[in-house]
């Protein structure tokens, strides 16, 4: 049995009409990193980081898992553990297709920390109004999100599973931000087959074995079914 890790990226939300980072309309765009995606960015200005991650959760409801998603949730239906999902994504679209194999490394938008507590609860509505925190009470709500000069998430489990990879896929992500960015190297190292799919060639492609370009919705499904066929 292949043992495979998925990267995703914003451009497996794309087709489902999440914006993505870096395109031309991309969310940054009126935005500048350090402004929205740093903690020194929420000490200065903490309401526009709270506004700007208000205004992706509520967008959630509005959009609906694509191909390539449910192509994942599919194929791990067949592969089970031997399938793992590490998404940059904080959208909830893997698990909305139905895959329970994930991690988060960038956190979720459906998530609060509290500054105080240091608890983890979903959130479905607004912080900008400065909620009080269901376990302490104390009113320091941040996004549950991994901000640059953050920690991502489970990069220990993560590196596990680069290491014991047969196939390593990035899908929808330009290869711009680390440690993402690097795991293909870690996977190649280990041996592992590397596959970029994407709409564009990436800033890592040259790491990767074989990058095929086009869209997640139509690759992923056609990927999905060689490894199924294989
Ligand atoms: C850390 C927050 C260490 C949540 C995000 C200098 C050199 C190298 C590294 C660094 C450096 N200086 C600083 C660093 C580290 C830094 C970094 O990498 N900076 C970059 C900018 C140089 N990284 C960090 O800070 C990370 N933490 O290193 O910690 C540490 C050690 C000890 C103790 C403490 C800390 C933390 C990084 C996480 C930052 N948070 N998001 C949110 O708001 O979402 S990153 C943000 O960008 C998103 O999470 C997103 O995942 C990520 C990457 O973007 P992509 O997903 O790739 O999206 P993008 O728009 O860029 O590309 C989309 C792609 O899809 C395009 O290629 C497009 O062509 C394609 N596409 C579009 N449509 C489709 C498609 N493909 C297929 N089908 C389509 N339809």
């Amino acid at each position: 049995m292949p043992q495979i890790v998925v990267l995703t990226g914003a451009g497996i939300s794309a087709e489902s009409g999440v914006p993505t980072f870096r395109d031309s309309d991309g969310l940054w765009v009126g935005h500048h990193i350090d402004d929205v995606a740093t903690p020194e960015g929420f000490e200065r200005d903490r309401s526009l980081v709270q506004r700007f991650y208000d205004a992706r959760r509520a967008s959630l409801s509005g959009v609906e898992p694509n191909a390539a998603h449910r192509a994942l949730a599919e194929l791990e239906e067949t592969m089970g553990e031997a399938l793992l999902v590490v998404t940059q994504n904080i959208d909830d679209l893997h698990e909305r297709a139905g895959s329970r194999n994930v991690i988060h490394m960038h956190g979720e938008l459906l998530k609060a920390r509290c500054r105080a507590c240091g608890a983890v609860v979903p959130w479905q509505g607004p912080l900008i109004d400065e909620p009080a925190c269901p376990l302490c009470g104390t009113h320091d709500l941040r996004p549950d999100v991994v901000w640059f000069g953050e920690m991502p998430y489970e990069m220990e489990r993560i590196a596990d599973a680069l290491s014991q990879a047969t196939h390593f896929l990035s899908v929808g992500t330009s290869g711009a931000v680390y440690p993402a960015a690097g795991f293909v190297q870690h996977a190649r190292r280990h041996g592992a087959r590397t596959l970029e799919l994407n709409l564009e060639p990436s800033e890592g492609s040259h790491f990767f074995h074989e990058s095929r370009l086009g869209p997640a919705g139509e690759l992923v499904p056609q990927w999905a079914r060689e490894i199924l066929w294989s």
